[in-house]
């Protein structure tokens, strides 16, 4: 069984629909972002888990992961019958690409507006900083619009967990008011319509 500790409107929703998915049976325990209490991720309990404080945070089989990409790859992992994750060499090198360039870039931007706009504190939030993230994020979000094309899944032809990474950052940042183009519009609302997609918010409000 697999223990996740999340909380809603964060990364860790791709973790609860990478395990939704896999059909892999887990517990779902919400946590407070930022509090102290007993349930936060700054307390003393929570930080041994996860010493960033923050989430998604996993516990299985004696392992402790607290990253959201790593985790939705050990989770593809665990059912390889399922095919979340590229077997073949080639096709997963191309699909390690993709994953690390949504975190290492198509994420940035989104990230950095959203600690201005609310997680770090008032006296360090530079309104501003919007204006460089709308360029930075013009440019990334061009990029990704060719990776994806007319594509029906990221990457080969079918689902992989490189689908929850992208679908899910373009709903971040549709939440963030950042335009993107009609195609990863389209892409973006095909995933949505996933049944495990569905469960998962389900689980998420709950
Ligand atoms: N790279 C990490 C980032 C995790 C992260 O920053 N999580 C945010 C929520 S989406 C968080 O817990 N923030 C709390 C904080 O910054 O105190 C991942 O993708 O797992």
């Amino acid at each position: 069984m697999i223990t996740l500790y999340g909380a809603a409107q964060t990364r860790s929703f791709r973790v609860l629909w990478a395990l939704e998915e896999a059909n892999l049976n887990y517990d779902y325990r919400q946590v407070e972002i930022g509090h102290k209490s007993e349930k936060g991720t700054q307390a003393e309990n929570y930080r041994q888990l996860n010493f960033q404080g923050k989430v998604p945070c996993i516990i299985h089989d004696g392992i402790v992961m607290n990253e959201s990409a790593a985790i939705i790859n050990y989770i593809a992992q665990l059912k390889p019958e399922i095919n979340l994750i590229p077997k073949d060499l080639k096709i997963r090198a191309y699909y390690d690409e993709l994953c690390f360039f949504i975190m290492s870039d198509f994420e940035q931007a989104l990230w950095t507006v959203t600690k201005h706009q609310k997680l770090i504190p008032k006296d360090l939030q530079v309104p501003d900083i919007r204006k460089v993230a709308d360029w930075e994020f013009a440019r990334s979000v061009s990029a990704l619009q060719n990776y994806i094309s007319n594509k029906e899944f990221a990457v080969g032809d079918n689902f992989t967990m490189a689908d929850i990474l992208i679908s899910h950052t373009l709903r971040w940042a549709v939440a963030y008011q950042f335009e993107i183009p009609q195609n990863l519009n389209k892409y973006m609302n095909k995933m949505f319509e996933r049944p495990a997609y569905k469960s998962a918010l389900q689980k998420e409000q709950s």
